[in-house]
């Protein structure tokens, strides 16, 4: 077993597991946290739970409700992802369902920004006579929240940008055709973004060319709750309004929540905005910066809709307005073994561009990681 500073009672294995029970909440719990326990006494697995839908039970509780009998958990020990709750909101505090019963000692993982929670929690259970051991695996655990980080603290999305280029940093051919340029393991994977982000987010040029839907497409598989899929409310930057009213987007946008951001110019065609609206299609027009969406005032009020997360999938110049504007938490980039050539066109960044590279965009290297041929970088904000 790996050496722990934390006491040699703790077994990383344990909250591993924690990790990958929270993880069967993506799609389903946002707003809130994806969050795992797991309660084990005498070296054994005795109960575990994980935050399953937004509203429902917290994962603490749902690993109580696991026991076979309540009294077993008395001196037990709890792994949790996640500081517990100590704050009555949808549900009640979990530090009371710990002391109620009789947990010996609590290995937690992530801390909780939560304002209501911050320490507190912590500082419950160490009243009530519990050992309580912080930072278990912090790094792993805090890898799944990164949009509940995020949003918890200042009710902004959290925008992963996601692209996928060939060796030479093209997203399409000379000709404009991108289908596909990464294999199908990496395709599978974005679909875990799209689950994973509350929103999804492309500029209109992407839409006048790909005619695109947008939506979640993920096969049953064992470790997942099936019913957790579901479509991420598509936004399109459209300052002009520009959008072809038999898009696939706008057709869909009676199942599918799809929203449209524009400006004064766009929202000026008063008429085109009562048909997209009977459509299905909601329309947040911002105020007109240089004749684009104001994106900063967009995902103020986008989080105020309580989206946490948003996956950017472009073009080129939304990313690059994003990207410039401070916007982007995030970026997936997929690398294709394949080299398409011809002139500078379709780049997965365009814009104007910075002057020199001192002025570049800066991120930090996070995770490399193979999708059969194709490589993804996944890169944080610095
Ligand atoms: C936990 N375990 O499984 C979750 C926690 O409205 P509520 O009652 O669902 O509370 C949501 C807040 O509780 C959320 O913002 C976060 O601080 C915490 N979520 N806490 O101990 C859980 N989901
Ligand atoms: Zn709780």
């Amino acid at each position: 077993m790996e050496k722990y500073d934390i006491d040699d009672e703790f077994d990383p294995s344990y909250m591993r597991r924690a990790i990958e029970l929270a993880r069967r909440g993506t799609g389903s719990v946002n707003p809130n946290p994806l969050v795992g326990a797991v309660i084990v006494k005498d070296g054994r697995i005795i109960g575990e739970g994980y935050h399953v839908r937004y509203g429902e039970l917290h994962a603490e509780r749902a690993a109580f409700a696991s026991l076979k009998d309540q009294a077993d958990a008395e001196g037990a020990v709890m792994y949790v992802t996640l500081e517990p709750c100590c704050h009555f909101g949808k549900q009640p505090p979990c530090v009371d369902a710990i002391i109620e019963h009789k947990i010996r000692k609590v290995y937690c993982g992530s801390d909780d920004p939560n304002a209501m929670v911050a320490g507190k929690g912590f500082k419950r259970l160490r009243d009530a006579g519990i050992e309580v051991y912080t930072h278990c695996l912090k790094a792993e655990c805090d890898a799944i929240n990164g949009i509940f980080f995020k949003y918890i603290v200042n009710k902004q999305p959290y925008v992963t940008m996601k692209y996928a280029m060939t060796m030479d940093g093209r997203i399409a051919t000379h000709t404009g055709a991108s289908k596909w340029i990464t294999g199908e393991a990496s395709r599978a994977y974005v679909m875990e973004l799209r689950n994973r982000h509350k929103g999804i987010m492309a500029g209109i040029g992407t839409v006048l060319a790909d005619d695109p839907m947008l939506t979640c497409r993920i096969e049953k598989s064992t470790d997942r709750d099936t019913d957790n899929v579901r479509n991420p409310i598509r936004i399109v930057c459209d300052s002009k309004l520009r959008i072809p009213e038999d898009s696939q987007i706008v057709q869909t946008a009676g199942e599918i929540e799809t929203i449209v951001a524009t400006t004064a110019a766009g929202a000026s065609d008063s008429a085109k905005c009562e048909r997209l609206k009977d459509k299905g299609v909601s329309i947040i027009e911002t105020e007109d910066v240089d004749g684009q969406v104001d994106l900063r005032q967009l995902m103020t009020i986008l989080g105020g809709k309580g989206i946490d997360g948003i996956l950017l999938e472009g073009g080129g110049e939304l990313n690059y307005s994003m990207v410039s504007e401070g916007l982007v938490d995030e970026a997936c980039v997929f690398i294709a073994p394949k080299i398409f050539g011809g002139e500078g066109k379709y780049s997965p960044v365009s814009g104007t561009g910075v002057d020199v590279p001192a002025d570049a965009h800066m991120f930090g290297l996070d995770e490399v990681r193979r999708f059969d041929e194709d490589v993804m970088l996944r890169y944080k904000k610095v």
